[in-house]
């Protein structure tokens, strides 16, 4: 079960957020706003306390605060972000991270580590190596998961921006999967829900206790989600997705 969930609002500049999706032209602010109001109740009808910070100017990305942590049952990771502008952005999480853990740990350079290139699966970690996070980021959760009695593992990535774009584990050993990792030797042991390449955008879904959010907007997916027996709530993240950003992204959940 989780209990608490932090966010970060958008800031302005999000509009100017890294994007490997430029066709889909820049996020309007208001809307995204509303969004992330959207997403917050969504949170809140799953029975999380949500911690809501204020967005930073200076760091566009700084909304998708999935990147700056991993949070454990026992320790938090404060992470070091592999892409250039949002290097820094992890810092002003250490004091609100200090509210919930006694052990932080932290990925030092050369390390690098994004949050959404981690999935947890109850003890254990899968770690994409992605253009964000490198062996050595990679090694140094490890390490840090076995000093608190829990495992990692890594998995080699070639396309897509983080784990989790294409993977959402749902508890139960349901597994949401897209593109590369469809046929990904390291998860034939799950059963599998297929996101069709036509909505792979919502393979980034969140299990959160009792619910699956699910974008709005993809009804294969939500309907083979529904069919594994699952309740889904729809948040609308459209104005993310214009920078590669969706529901796992914008939030830390333990
Ligand atoms: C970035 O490229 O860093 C942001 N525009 C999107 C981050 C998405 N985060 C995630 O998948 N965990």
């Amino acid at each position: 079960m989780f209990k608490n969930v932090i966010v970060r609002k958008p800031s302005k500049s999000l509009s100017n957020g890294i994007t490997s999706n430029p066709q889909y032209g820049q996020p309007i602010y208001e809307n995204a706003l509303l969004q992330h109001d959207s997403y917050i109740e969504a949170l809140k009808t799953c029975g999380v306390e949500v911690q809501v910070l204020n967005g930073a100017e200076e760091y566009p990305d700084s909304c998708f605060v999935e990147d700056v942590a991993v949070c454990t049952r026992s320790f938090a990771m404060v992470t070091s972000p592999g892409a250039a502008t949002r290097k820094g952005e992890e810092k002003e999480m250490i004091e609100v991270l200090k509210g919930y853990y006694e052990n932080l740990e932290y990925i030092k350079a050369p390390g690098t580590l994004e949050g959404g290139d981690v999935m947890m699966v109850g003890d254990h970690y899968y770690i994409g190596l992605s253009d964000r996070t490198n062996q050595e980021g990679a090694q140094q959760l490890i390490d840090a998961l076995m000093k608190y009695d829990m495992q990692g593992s890594v998995i080699e990535m070639k396309e897509m921006l983080h784990l989790k774009t294409g993977l959402a584990y749902l508890e139960d050993n349901v597994l949401l999967v897209a593109g590369e990792f469809i046929e990904h030797p390291a998860f034939s042991d799950y059963k599998k829900i297929v996101i069709p390449e036509d909505e792979s955008y919502a393979a980034n879904c969140i299990r959160v206790n009792d619910y699956v959010l699910v974008p709005t907007g993809y009804p294969k997916t939500q309907e083979a989600i529904e069919a594994a027996g699952l309740k889904v709530i729809n948040v609308d993240t459209s104005e993310y997705k214009k920078v590669d950003g969706g529901l796992s992204c914008l939030s830390l959940r333990f």
